[in-house]
């Protein structure tokens, strides 16, 4: 369908800084993509490449999708830009329309940016600013967790408990402190879907957090539903529902980071839905124009949209925004994706195919140096035992004998994710675990 780009041979790579890679080791031998249709990526040399984690953990509607192609292309030249500041134009109000509608029930106001990071910092503005103007300006301390990922941002990467995405950069922002992880393969290794044991893990909030900070100071709590790049980490049974009680009994904010969980990935349009549990706000990216034009946002209860509305008079009513929140394209393909979502029933997709994904993922129980094998809806992973004096060396080694036999998957630490588009069928997956395991069984 597309034109493949110049052979990579061609290019001279020195002068593009790729983002979280080893510039040198791409450079000296690229892995180089030059188109993409539904499930597969076609490289420059022409080699076909089963995409298994949607990208990123994003493109859930697949590659190229016609709707959202078009969208785009006739977006570009009707309005190419306009900004929100001030200013309106139809398409964000109408996405923000459509979000709502598939949001929790009372979750029916959102705020466009351009990134999981972004909406990030977002939320946590908002839950600072929400406390001030109810009167609660102590409020300012924060909860994430470790293995959390909230994007790379500084407000981020505090929050976050990736040790590499934070080691590097200092103090980062004040006034944080976290979670432990809630991943306990002592108990829990090769649990099918979620854990039973471990709902516990959340005591720690009111138990140690909570007395060593006082609820007074404590703005909000920030999770992903399931950790994703922390290696895929299922929340224990109840574990969620916990953590919303202990807030709301002590007036904090609870935030989902369902960039990942969004849009479909367990079988429901948000994981708040699939666990039951309606959190104050919701972070979303990637899956809101399945990766292809930058966009994000937050969801917030309408008690506060309602609060900023009352307390700014006839004054702007949260100073903060980006150029770009809102824009048309990202708007558009919005509309396009929601409109194949909705067409191809994709957003509860994943709970047809989870009991296939999860025999798929547990087949790996046996397998050399598997030590764990997780997953819920269509997102999972296998975890090996660190090689001695080589941790994350299996996984790294998999990931490219994966490439190299066709088969996209990501290594994380010791751990392979899957995270394959929504349009997968079982033939996708059958491939995808086949040439996973085939390796696998050749590790040393
Ligand atoms: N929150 C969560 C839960 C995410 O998964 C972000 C925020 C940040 O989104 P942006 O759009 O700013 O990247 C993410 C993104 C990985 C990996 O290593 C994961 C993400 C992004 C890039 C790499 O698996 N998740
Ligand atoms: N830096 C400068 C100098 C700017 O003028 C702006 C926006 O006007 C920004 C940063 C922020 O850019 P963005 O709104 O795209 O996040």
């Amino acid at each position: 369908m597309n034109a493949p780009q110049q052979p990579s041979q061609a290019l001279d790579l020195e002068h593009y800084w790729m983002p979280y890679t080893n510039n040198r080791a791409f450079k000296r031998s690229p892995r180089m993509i030059a188109s993409a249709e539904g499930m597969y990526y076609t490289t420059v040399e022409g080699k076909k490449v089963l995409d298994g984690l949607a990208t990123l953990w994003c493109v859930n509607a697949g590659h190229c999708r016609p709707k959202i192609v078009e969208a785009i292309r006739k977006q570009a030249g009707i309005l190419d830009f306009s900004s929100s500041f001030s200013l309106g134009h139809p398409l964000p109000f109408e996405v923000a329309r459509r979000v709502a509608g598939l949001a929790p029930e009372g979750m029916d106001h959102v705020f466009f940016v351009n990134s999981g990071s972004e909406a990030v910092d977002t939320a946590l503005k908002i839950a600072l600013a929400y406390h001030r103007l109810k009167g609660e300006g102590t409020r300012t301390r924060f909860v994430g967790r470790e293995r959390g990922y909230h994007g790379v941002n500084l407000a981020g990467i505090s929050v976050g408990g990736v040790p590499a995405n934070r080691k590097a950069f200092g103090v980062m922002i004040p006034g944080v402190d976290h979670l432990r992880h809630t991943h306990d393969p002592a108990r829990s290794a090769f649990s099918r879907g979620q854990p039973a044991a471990g709902a516990e893990f959340a005591d720690e909030l009111e138990q140690r957090i909570i007395p060593l900070h006082d609820a007074s100071n404590i703005a909000a709590v920030i999770v992903e539903p399931v950790s994703g790049a922390g290696g895929v980490l299922i929340p224990p049974q109840g574990y969620l529902q916990r953590l919303r009680q202990i807030c709301d009994k002590h007036g904090i904010l609870l935030i989902f980071d369902e960039v990942i969980t969004g849009f479909g990935r367990l079988g429901k349009p948000f994981a708040s839905e699939y666990f039951g549990v309606t959190p104050d706000l919701i972070t979303f990216a990637k899956g809101i124009t399945s990766g292809t034009v930058p966009m994000g946002g937050v969801i917030v209860k309408r008690a506060i949209y309602d609060a900023f509305m009352e307390a700014s008079g006839n004054g702007i009513d949260f100073f903060h925004g980006y150029t770009y929140s809102g824009h048309p394209l990202a708007s558009a393909a919005a509309l396009g994706t929601l409109d194949t979502y909705a067409e191809e029933g994709l957003l509860t997709r994943a709970s047809t195919l989870a009991q296939e994904f999860e025999d798929g993922v547990h087949a790996f129980k046996g397998l050399p140096h598997v030590v764990d094998c997780r997953n819920l809806g269509l997102i999972g992973a296998i975890e090996f035992a660190p090689r001695a004096g080589a941790p994350g060396a299996r996984a790294l080694e998999v990931f490219g004998k994966c490439w190299e036999r066709g088969v996209f998957v990501r290594a994380i630490g010791d751990n392979i994710a899957f995270c394959p588009p929504l349009i997968a069928e079982k033939k996708h997956l059958d491939e995808m675990f086949g040439v996973v395991a085939e390796v696998v069984r050749e590790l040393t």
